[in-house]
């Protein structure tokens, strides 16, 4: 890795949040997926940002596996608090993967206080809205020596 290099960071977004800005806007805000992701792109622009949703764990595992990207901006949604096999796949990666919440769930229903994935993640990031995926670029830059 090289200051002033371009780095390749892939964003994975797991169950639902295909729906965002459709319903549960009080949690999740207004923007689309497709807005956040476009606005990924136009704040790093000297980066190559890429996305992947699926509502299916396997696919999820798969995108981690497959991944050529150096970073992984991770939200898992509900499989957040119940993938062992998520879990796994991350640490057998050794990618660094910061995970992301959009919301504040350490304030939210008690199952959503623990995250199975969090000890195999280089960071966390949630409750500052749709920012963290921002925020979570950022992180992984810094993580990975890059500029921004
Ligand atoms: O806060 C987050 O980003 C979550 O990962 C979102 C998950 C939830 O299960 C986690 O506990 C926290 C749920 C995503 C559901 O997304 C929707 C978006 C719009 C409308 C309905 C659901």
């Amino acid at each position: 890795m090289y200051l002033c290099d371009m780095a390749k960071i892939l964003i994975i977004n797991g169950p639902n949040l295909n729906l965002l800005g459709t319903r549960e806007t009080d949690t999740y805000g207004v923007m689309s997926l497709q807005e956040i992701e476009n606005q990924c792109v136009k704040n790093f622009p000297k980066h190559h940002i890429s996305f992947f949703q699926s509502n299916i764990e396997g696919e999820l595992i798969d995108a981690i596996q497959r991944t050529n990207a150096e970073a992984v901006v991770l939200n898992a949604g509900g499989y957040t608090h119940t993938s062992v096999a998520i879990r796994d796949a991350i640490a057998a990666s050794e990618l660094p993967v910061v995970e992301v919440h959009i919301s504040n769930i350490s304030a939210r229903e008690s199952f959503r206080h623990t995250s199975l994935l969090s000890p195999v993640c280089a960071g966390v990031i949630f409750g500052f809205g749709v920012d963290g995926y921002g925020l979570a670029i950022v992180a992984s830059l810094r993580l990975l020596g890059y500029d921004f």
